[in-house]
């Protein structure tokens, strides 16, 4: 054992988990992380990301120093700089920029939930002046399906309460390899045959080999089946009276709404058949309570994607299923304990400093409006009166990828002259990569600041990359961006290496450089979590140590009774009436995805398979973890494209043969994998590939273009959902041939 080593209780931000470790600490150094028994929510549990933590810490790649690019972008030449001269020139390069083209001329991205401080973010960008210029992957993961939440519930509503439930469904989501702590209660609930699960996936395989009914249809065509099955449950009176009449709003233009979508018709869309649809509706209506447990898929389907997640709320609520133990809660904030409240991230994002003339000029907020000031408007006013906190802007506000790098080259409406990347690598994860990769080097663009622990092959093109903090370097204090009442703690487990600084503390010091320095009392995240707990009676050495604070009484159900639900009518808005406002439908539709045998039949000709990119698998986390040496990359070392057997014979292809796959936007090449899982007209290439081990200089960018599904993703704004702006990484069309070497 590690004699003489100090124990730390970290909270592990590797994933999205935060499962609480023990890092053994022995001379300063990290030496070994273990699963924390006593944490109240991971109890224990460990994955190999974690596991390898100390590997990962210290792995010869990783960077200590800021560095400032010397020769052309792209051309791998770096020097080493302080990181005072870093900022100082940052932040002057920055005001000259703000002067001459406005504060807007900001565009920030970030990565999907890497740590607790997006609200320092936003904090320094309204003290700034900026409309929330920000692309986020959040536009296609969950962060729309929340704003329609809040739109249509007036809250958080897509968590799944599984320990209670007598049915899942598992909506485009395989948790066995994606939510893996949640996992865990899933298999043991399944083993003692506790509940029944639906499967709505094309792929039979992960959590789908377990369900009872499996609904693999065709890819995109959800909306089809959820308006099938609301069908179902009005025509057979299988819906729940009560909660319908005096809970929920539009009840009978819903009705009207469903009637062409019979079984019959759903079965032609979704290639299911009539009678699974139906035996599916029944069991979900039926058997009660009952959740939907959603997936990241349906967000990545373009055009009818806010479709989906609207005719998923009419079916929780009309089967009484909303905010019922077992069915899908609804979840807020204030965090409160003992009658005293802990100081939410909403109300550290000084939303109120940005001049509220900047709002329209937000990218894209006139285009796709939900996620932007317009529909912040409509839904604050309601939040703020439920919850007595301001609205948060965090990640209700985003900018569409596509717009925003299209609007890097164009200058048009005005110029984005400035960038500055977090937790993100944009050239992996969002669509259409040739774009990004011409945006981010183009000269309209001149300040690219990236914070990262790796040199990617987004920093590759930075002119200044600037070492963070990881989780293992300063302590966690979360609110999951506000969506629950529970905050995720955790220790330090040893201070920054090398000139690595927090992330709060680049938005402070950018910030205190720029004029903002009263708004910037605490000098790091210690203090500022010493600010949050102030209202409560916990110092700060118990707050890191407990691992999560929960309220006093965990999950309250069904507190609308006396609140009623904060939007406009007080109810579930089956009918929003703030989509409506916007301009929208306020009703879901079925709409066939962009690219598909029956929208494009000519497309289809050339390019026969269904294309689905993504599908998590253990043990990368996005496009981490790649690097040699860590114990990780050993047991996956090449992206793998599930086919069926009888579609690669047909093709005259291999199980571990490497293969093309091409869209009409570009072509990559992975390993087959030969699977039963997968329908024989789909295949589903693994997303956010690329190699840290090769050259890290253009052309080659760490092999950022050889394996990289974005290469094939579509983004045309014209194809993305109107409401969000999301853009379309699955149901596209695609052809596969052999590498002939
Ligand atoms: N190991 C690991 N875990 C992760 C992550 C990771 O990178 N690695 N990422 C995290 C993040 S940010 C996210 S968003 C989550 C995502 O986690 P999940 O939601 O589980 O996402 P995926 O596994 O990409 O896709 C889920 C399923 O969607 C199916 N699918 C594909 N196309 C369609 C379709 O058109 N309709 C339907 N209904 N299903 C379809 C796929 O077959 C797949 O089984 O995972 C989180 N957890
Ligand atoms: N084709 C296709 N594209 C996809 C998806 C898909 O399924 N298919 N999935 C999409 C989804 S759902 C998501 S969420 C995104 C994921 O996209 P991102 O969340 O942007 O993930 P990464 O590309 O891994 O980039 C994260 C980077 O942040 C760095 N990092 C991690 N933590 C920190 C930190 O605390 N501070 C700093 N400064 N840096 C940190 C990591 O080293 C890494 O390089 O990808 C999206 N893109
Ligand atoms: S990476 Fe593993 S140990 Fe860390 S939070 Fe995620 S599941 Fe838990
Ligand atoms: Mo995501």
């Amino acid at each position: 054992m590690n004699r003489g080593a100090e124990i730390k209780k970290a909270g592990c931000f590797f994933c999205h988990n935060n499962c609480g470790l023990l890092v053994h600490v022995k001379n300063g150094r990290v030496v070994k992380t273990e699963g924390n028994k006593e944490h109240p929510i991971s109890r224990g549990f460990i994955c190999p990301r974690g596991k390898n933590a100390p590997q990962w810490l210290y792995h010869s790649d990783q960077l200590y120093y800021p560095l400032k690019r010397v020769g052309e972008r792209g051309e791998g030449k770096w020097q080493k700089i302080s990181y005072d001269q870093a900022l100082d020139e940052i932040a002057e390069k920055l005001g000259q920029l703000k002067e001459r083209y406005g504060a807007e001329t900001l565009l920030v991205s970030e990565g999907t939930y890497r740590s607790g401080e997006f609200w320092a973010r936003s904090r320094f960008l309204n003290l700034f002046g900026n409309p929330q210029n920000v692309i986020d992957p959040g536009t296609i993961c969950v962060l729309n399906v929340y704003s329609l939440n809040l739109a249509m519930v007036g809250a958080c509503n897509f968590t799944a309460n599984i320990p209670r439930a007598k049915c899942v469904v598992l909506w485009g989501v395989n948790p066995k390899e994606s939510m893996l702590t949640r996992w865990r209660i899933y298999s043991t609930r399944i083993r003692r045959k506790e509940m029944r699960i639906i499967a709505v996936d094309p792929r039979a395989g992960g959590a789908a080999s377990y369900a009872d009914i499996n609904l693999r249809l065709r890819p995109g065509t959800d909306t089809a089946l959820a308006l099938g099955w609301i069908n179902v449950i009005i025509k057979e009176g299988l819906y729940d009276t009560e909660f319908v009449e005096t809970w929920t709003y539009g009840f009978q233009e819903v009705a009207e709404r469903v009637k062409e979508y019979t079984p019959e018709v759903v079965a032609k869309i979704t290639g299911l058949g009539r009678d699974e649809i139906i035996k599916s509706a029944r069991m979900y209506a039926t058997s009660r309570p009952a959740c939907i447990e959603r997936g990241v898929a349906t967000d990545h389907i373009g055009l009818n994607s806010s479709s989906v997640e609207q005719a998923r709320t009419i079916l929780r609520a009309i089967t009484g299923n909303i905010d019922v133990p077992g069915g899908n809660p609804i979840t807020y904030p204030p965090l409160e304990i003992g009658g005293k409240r802990f100081i939410q991230d909403s109300e550290l994002e000084l939303t109120h400093k940005c001049p509220v003339e900047q709002r329209k000029k937000q990218i894209g907020s006139d285009r796709f409006r939900l996620m932007a000031w317009p529909g912040w408007e409509l839904t604050a006013p309601y939040y703020e009166q439920h919850r007595g906190l301001p609205h948060p802007a965090l990640h209700r506000l985003l900018v569409s990828a596509p717009l925003a790098f299209r609007q890097i080259i164009s200058g048009e409406p005005y110029p984005i002259k400035a960038m500055i990347s977090w937790a993100s690598n944009p050239l992996i994860w969002a669509p259409n990569t040739k774009l990004v990769q011409r945006a981010l080097m183009h000269p309209n663009l001149e300040l690219s600041v990236v914070l990262e622990y790796w040199m990617t092959p987004s920093a590759q093109l930075a002119d200044y990359v600037l070492p963070a903090a990881s989780w293992l370097e300063r302590p966690l204090c979360s609110s999951y961006e506000d969506f629950f009442n529970i905050v995720w703690t955790g220790e330090r487990s040893v201070p920054p290496l090398g000139e690595r600084h927090e992330d709060y503390q680049f938005f402070r010091e950018l910030g205190i450089r720029l004029g903002q320095e009263e708004h910037w009392p605490w000098k790091d995240l210690e203090e500022v979590i010493k600010y949050r707990i102030g209202p409560l009676d916990i110092s700060y050495e118990e707050f890191v140590d407990r691992g999560a604070l929960l309220p006093d009484k965990r999950m309250g159900f069904q507190k609308y009774k006396s609140t009623g639900f904060a939007t406009p009518t007080g109810k579930v808005e089956l009918y929003s009436t703030i989509l409506e406002k916007l301009g929208y439908d306020p009703l879901p539709y079925y709409e066939e995805p962009p690219e598909s045998p029956i929208r494009t039949p000519d497309v289809f000709k050339d390019y026969p398979l269904i294309l689905a990119t993504g599908g998590r698998f253990m043990p990368m986390f996005h496009s981490e973890h790649r690097q040699l040496g860590i114990g990780l990359r050993e047991k996956h070392p090449d992206p793998l494209l599930s086919i069926h057997p009888d579609t690669a014979q047909r093709l005259g292809i291999n199980d571990g043969d490497w293969v093309y796959i091409e869209t009409r936007r570009g072509r990559i090449k992975q390993r087959a994998h030969i699977s039963r899982d997968i329908r024989p007209d789909v295949v589903n290439a693994e997303a956010s590939w690329w190699f840290p081990e090769k050259s890290g200089a253009l052309p080659s960018l760490s092999g950022a273009m050889e394996s990289n599904t974005n290469l094939l993703t579509l983004d045309d704004p014209e194809m993305c959902d109107p409401i969000t702006g999301a853009w379309c990484n699955r149901a596209l069309l695609c052809k596969v041939y052999k590498v002939n070497r």
